[in-house]
């Protein structure tokens, strides 16, 4: 359990409001939804306001309350208040790590979350743990829920999976080919209905957690861009193109937020032979530098920065924010946020999910049909994370660092899904949430050469926050 929430849970006040919701009969508050209200006092108020209170106090629920409570009722007329970032979710303290052990709490908590979303499917309904398996003679219709361990193929196109449970393993044959059996990657968690006879499963269907279709989306306002990948410090930054776009932010008063998801600057010693490609060679030139291009927005937009794989936060995701001592002179914009990579925020009322995306390589790899579209649609990618509702799927090829919770599931929600990292530009929508991949401002760089990736400098995407609508901008003629 992180210290903040220890404190939240030990305080008297919170303790006695605890008491009288449970008395309501509440049986258990996750984790997750304990830490929203520990960010958010006034929920627990409205907890305990509430005569009915379901069972079981999840994150969807919190989030249904704030929503309602945030609808200006007839006594509270809008306010007229100045645009507003709520950071819902981040990652400030890691945890330290003590061996063996955080790798066991880090995937039972990442096999808990994801199966009780799982669950939640129609046809999980009746799901049993590995060990009960023994117990069936003959045949018998099933549906149970592993982290995928291993994927052999068949002569017959079909695939065999060894899944586990924190009650033993199985193994799932699957006799011919399935689009859905071809999706599964290592280490994810998924759902399996078939029959079980004779030690095997005979697999019928693959359940990922999916995300439910949401049609609404909030009452939000202003205009919001997404970017990424800037590389400041390159030789390859195209400085050109930036100026023309801060000219465009500073013209366009309805814009109220800039979110810059991560590789900020080109970094230092990311890869062999860097140095050749810098211009400015040390972390601090490049943040300083970087605060100054900031300055040039006009001081009313809200800017929200967060790390990538190049930045100077460590290496393993879930990333902290920036540090101070490397970055003093952004820590003194007023108008600029440095938070941690993933983060959940809300922009006027919308919930966005920013994700540097350093995982889409290893996710474009693992699947199949996406290597041929990942790289140039990176929004289809995208969906690939919210149907296995977590951001680093294949855990083997990730720098994940092993917290007793895995902050990298995607709970809750958000109305807006954002990455970066492929300096390719793809925007689209999946059951109600947008997706947005934002380019860079980098030229290609000989590795992407090597690799035939063709980046997209110079364009940003723009999402009207008061319908969802999206549109991109080009700032490289
Ligand atoms: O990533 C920029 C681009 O380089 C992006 O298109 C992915 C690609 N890239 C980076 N690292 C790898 C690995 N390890 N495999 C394949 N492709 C990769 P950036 O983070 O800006 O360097
Ligand atoms: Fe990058
Ligand atoms: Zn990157």
């Amino acid at each position: 359990m992180q210290a903040k929430l220890r404190d939240f849970l030990s305080s008297e006040g919170v303790r006695v409001r605890l008491q009288s919701i449970f008395s309501k009969g509440v049986e258990v508050i996750y984790e997750d939804a304990l830490n929203l209200l520990s960010l958010n006092r006034n929920l627990l108020e409205e907890l305990e306001r509430l005569e009915r209170l379901p069972s079981e106090i999840t994150t969807e629920f919190l989030s249904n309350l704030l929503k309602k409570k945030e609808k200006p009722g007839k006594e509270k007329p809008e306010k007229k208040t100045p645009e507003y970032i709520k950071i819902l979710k981040e990652y400030r303290t890691p945890q330290p790590f003590s061996g063996e052990e955080n790798f066991l709490n880090y995937f039972l908590s990442r096999y808990y979350s994801l199966a009780r979303l799982i669950k939640k499917r129609q046809q999980m309904k009746n799901t049993i743990s590995i060990i009960h398996l023994n117990r069936i003679r003959g045949r018998e219709e099933i549906a149970v829920i592993g982290m995928v361990k291993d994927i052999r193929k068949l002569k017959s196109g079909g695939k065999v999976i060894e899944i586990e449970d924190p009650t033993g393993s199985a193994t799932v044959v699957f006799a011919e080919k399935k689009a859905e059996v071809e999706e599964v990657v290592l280490d994810d968690v998924i759902g399996i209905v078939g029959e079980a006879g004779r030690g095997i499963i005979f697999g019928r269907e693959v359940v990922f957690p999916d995300v439910p279709f949401n049609g609404d989306w909030p009452k939000g306002k202003g205009l919001a861009v997404f970017t990424s990948d800037w590389h400041i410090g390159s030789k390859k930054f195209r400085e050109d193109y930036f100026e023309n776009f801060v000219e465009w932010v500073n013209k366009n008063r309805e814009i109220k937020f800039l979110v810059v998801g991560g590789d900020l600057v080109d970094g230092i010693g990311v890869y062999k032979t860097q140095e050749k490609e810098l211009l400015l060679k040390t972390a601090e030139e490049q943040y300083s530098y970087l605060a100054e291009l900031l300055r040039k927005f006009r001081s009313d937009l809200n800017i929200v920065l967060i790390p990538g794989n190049h930045d100077i936060s460590r290496d393993s995701e879930p990333q902290p924010p920036i540090p101070e001592q490397f970055a003093p002179e952004l820590y003194k914009l007023n108008n600029v946020v440095l938070t941690s990579n993933p983060v959940w925020l809300e922009l006027n009322g919308v919930k966005v999910l920013s994700y540097h995306g350093t995982s889409l390589d290893a996710l474009i790899d693992a699947i199949e049909p996406l290597r041929l579209v990942g790289y140039k649609e990176p929004h289809k990618a995208m969906i690939e994370y919210l149907r296995r509702r977590h951001l680093l799927p294949v855990y083997g090829k990730s720098r994940a660092h092993p917290d007793n919770e895995d902050f990298m599931v995607i709970d809750p929600l958000p109305n807006v899904l954002h990455m970066g990292h492929v300096h390719s530009l793809g925007y689209g929508t999946y059951r109600g949430i947008r997706l947005i991949c934002s380019a860079t401002f980098q030229e290609q760089t000989d590795f992407q050469k090597k690799l035939g990736h063709e980046p997209d400098p110079g364009k940003v995407v723009v999402l009207d926050l008061s319908n969802g609508a999206m549109t991109h901008v080009d700032f490289s003629s």
